[in-house]
């Protein structure tokens, strides 16, 4: 899953028009690197960052998601808490929806979600954005994240959605110190056994960063170590900013996962150094 963020930071400050054609140049890009879902973003999530108004999402996220469609067979997905957003975006052409506050943020979501029968990612968030990183607490955050997703499956399932519509997130970075994000990718398989798709969401996180000592443009290395752990864990999507190295990231470990399943394959037989 490939980021793309339509935030005017994200790409130029010169205006809707100049956004939407970069934001779908970018979106092509990264189909192009091997993606094959696309996540559309109207609002940022960062630690300590401000509700974006539904009028303007909407006028960030709809032209590109029309486009995209249009120009590629990627899944869309879009990432949102706002269902007036979200059925914008299913009518345009997206198959997806990211609600990184797991169908609390708005109560129309699971009834939309329920109705259109998309697949829905579940995100594990202590609190909201603006105050997640203030001083998280957990006791086990494993098991809290475990019994946190639970609950908010069952109350998917409450609402109409579907089980085979689920994805779940453990959220990393959504009100997580290092450790707690170390922790939850350590014991990834935890999650999986939940019994749905992971969807794992590291790329560029601030925990690389302190891990590396580096800035967001530094990260994508440690980014890369997390997609080859976590699909050794079980995790079915990577949600990343740099798709190419990524995806080399996954095919290597995917090979090394199935070793010896492929024996007759004349190419896996040749002496490579
Ligand atoms: N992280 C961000 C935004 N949306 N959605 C899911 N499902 N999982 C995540 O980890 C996640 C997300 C924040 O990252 P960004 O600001 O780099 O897009």
């Amino acid at each position: 899953m490939g980021i793309l963020n339509v935030t005017p930071d994200s790409f130029s400050d010169g205006g809707l028009y100049d956004e939407t054609e970069a934001a779908v140049a970018h979106g092509l890009r990264l189909v192009a690197e091997g993606a094959a879902i696309i996540d559309i973003g109207g609002e940022s999530t960062r630690p300590g960052s401000e509700p974006v108004p539904v009028d303007v999402e909407l006028a960030r996220v709809v032209p590109v998601v029309e486009r995209l469609a249009a120009a590629t067979d990627a899944l869309l997905s879009i990432d949102t808490t706002k269902a007036a957003v979200a059925r914008a975006a299913l009518d345009a052409g997206a198959g997806l929806v990211n609600d990184v506050t797991a169908l609390r943020g708005d109560r129309d979501m699971a009834a939309l979600v329920a109705e259109r029968g998309c697949p829905i990612c579940l995100m594990h968030m202590l609190g909201e954005p603006r105050t997640m990183q203030v001083e998280p607490v957990y006791d086990d955050v494993v098991a809290q994240v475990c019994d946190f997703l639970e609950r908010r499956m069952a109350a998917a399932l409450a609402a109409g959605v579907r089980e085979e519509q689920l994805l779940l997130d453990p959220g990393i970075g959504f009100g997580k110190t290092l450790n707690h994000n170390l922790l939850l990718l350590r014991d990834l398989d935890r999650v999986v056994a939940l019994g749905r798709p992971v969807v794992l969401g590291t790329s560029r996180k601030r925990f690389i960063g302190a891990l590396l000592d580096a800035g967001p443009e530094g990260r994508a290395g440690g980014t890369a170590a997390t997609t080859a752990l976590g699909v050794a864990r079980g995790a079915a999507v990577m949600r990343v900013h740099d798709v190419r190295p990524n995806v080399e990231a996954l095919r290597v470990a995917q090979a090394i996962l199935d070793a010896g399943e492929r024996e007759a394959d004349a190419d896996l037989s040749r002496e490579v150094r």
